[in-house]
């Protein structure tokens, strides 16, 4: 189903004329609005009548996270506080968090945006959604909320974690939808098999994952364990929280639909900052087309991807491939870059082996060595040669990815799991030495 079909599906033209005429008035508007926006473009010397559309897009300078700190906490609002209805913040690991507000006609495109994505992902007006995205400062759970209102389901907003309660829902409201991380879907999944719930207690029939990377074996041992399809949300709180684009149910597996009407997506060169031909991978770039209060001109997510026209498919607008990581992520071993998606995508063709793992960084000298600890599967049997599908492992990583590694068979349970938010698989302790 099409929440808006006429813009889901306006010809590339038009699409682009649209796109030229909110770039010209948006340029406009944060050179009168922002002094940040006004400094930034009188210094590249950048006048708004030069951008003429869309293909201008490339002369405007990029708007960087440190910018979100540097003017940290409003300094970046286009609007008075008294036509801001909404502020979210993303806590970093570092420092004071970025900080994002919304005015009442952005937190009802937020919402349209994200019924759009609900809307391909196979949700309709009368499901009940279990919405386990965690409230707060944090976009995904009243993003998901608005936007399922706004679709017509029924929220329940439990919020993330709390297994036990989380299961007592799904068996007495019986939701056909739920949205909350792919790792904490690994972990429902999971406490069901362990529990011996039958899966028939449960009404679920469509997984609304997102918020941190995964790969196509998550999505199969989730489908396995909860009984329905799991659908790829994106999204980010600078650009406006999930539902910036989003997978459709009936082409799974070839990308996500960005909503390019308000977030105009590029793909630039990770070291240049040169756009790339479509289908190239690199840092995922956005322009927010329609926002208001806060509005941000090429915002670098430091996302990782590709981006491609589909025609054959529902929709006109442009897809994106899988996150493979965040550059901030990237870890560079021996001189090789590596996502933990990667190892991922190795792991995922080993039967024996469950997509539960962590990679252990360590330094040795002056060497980097990765540790790969991942479970064996609970069904896998232990008289099997654990050394052999070490070696298998270990050799089918130095070809795909270029890397030796050490290999550490777990029994099944040992890897953290998710307790309902983001899990990071990725330990470095190279830090602790340094
Ligand atoms: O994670 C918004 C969100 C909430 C998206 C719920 C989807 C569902 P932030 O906390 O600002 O916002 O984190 C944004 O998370 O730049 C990506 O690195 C990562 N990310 C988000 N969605 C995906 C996804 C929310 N589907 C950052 N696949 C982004 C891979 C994702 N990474």
């Amino acid at each position: 189903m099409l929440f808006q079909p006429d813009m889901e599906t306006l010809p590339l033209e038009k699409l682009r004329s649209l796109q030229s005429e909110r770039i010209r008035n948006l340029v406009a508007y944060v050179y009168d609005r922002v002094p940040f926006y006004k400094k930034q473009l009188d210094e590249h010397g950048i006048k708004p009548s030069d951008i003429k559309g869309i293909g201008d897009i490339h002369k405007l300078p990029f708007t960087v996270k440190t910018d979100l700190r540097d003017n940290y906490p409003f300094d970046l609002f286009a609007v008075p506080m008294s036509e801001v209805i909404r502020i979210h913040a993303s806590s970093g690991t570092t420092g004071k968090p970025t900080v994002v507000g919304y005015s009442r006609k952005d937190i009802n495109i937020f919402s349209e945006v994200v019924a759009r994505s609900l809307a391909a992902a196979g949700c309709r007006p009368g499901m009940k959604l279990q919405n386990a995205y965690g409230y707060g400062l944090f976009t995904g759970g009243l993003g998901l909320h608005y936007g399922a209102e706004k679709l017509g389901m029924a929220v329940i907003p439990v919020s993330g974690g709390m297994t036990d309660r989380q299961i007592m829902l799904l068996r007495d409201f019986q939701p056909e939808a739920m949205s909350c991380t792919p790792s904490y879907a690994q972990t429902l999944a999971e406490e069901f098999a362990k529990r011996d719930i039958p899966l028939d207690s449960i009404n679920l029939k469509i997984g609304i994952l997102g918020a941190e990377p995964w790969t196509e074996s998550i999505r199969k041992q989730v489908e396995a364990g909860l009984h329905l399809d799991a659908v790829n949300i994106y999204g980010l709180s600078e650009i406006m929280g999930p539902g910036v684009s989003n997978e459709d149910i009936d082409e799974k597996g070839t990308g996500s639909y960005i909503w390019e009407d308000h977030f105009f997506p590029e793909i630039v060169n990770k070291d240049t900052g040169e756009p790339l031909p479509e289908g190239e991978f690199g840092v995922l770039v956005f322009t927010t087309l329609t926002k208001e209060a806060m509005p941000l001109l090429r915002y670098w997510t430091n996302d990782i991807t590709n981006i491609y026209y589909e025609h054959s498919y529902k929709r006109t607008h442009i897809k994106m491939g899988p996150i493979r990581g965040r550059a901030d992520d990237m870890l560079i071993i021996r001189g090789v870059n590596l996502f933990h998606t990667q190892v991922e995508e190795v792991i995922q063709h080993f039967p024996d082996l469950s997509p539960y793992y962590q990679l252990v960084v360590t330094r040795e000298g002056n060497m980097d060595e990765v540790e790969v600890r991942v479970e064996t599967s609970p069904e896998m049997n232990h008289a099997e040669n654990m050394e052999g599908i070490k070696g298998n492992l270990r050799k089918k990583i130095k070809d795909n990815i270029g890397l030796s590694m050490k290999i550490t068979l777990e029994e099944p349970g040992v890897i953290p799991r998710s307790e309902g938010g983001k899990l990071s698989r990725i330990v470095d302790k190279r830090k602790v030495y340094s």
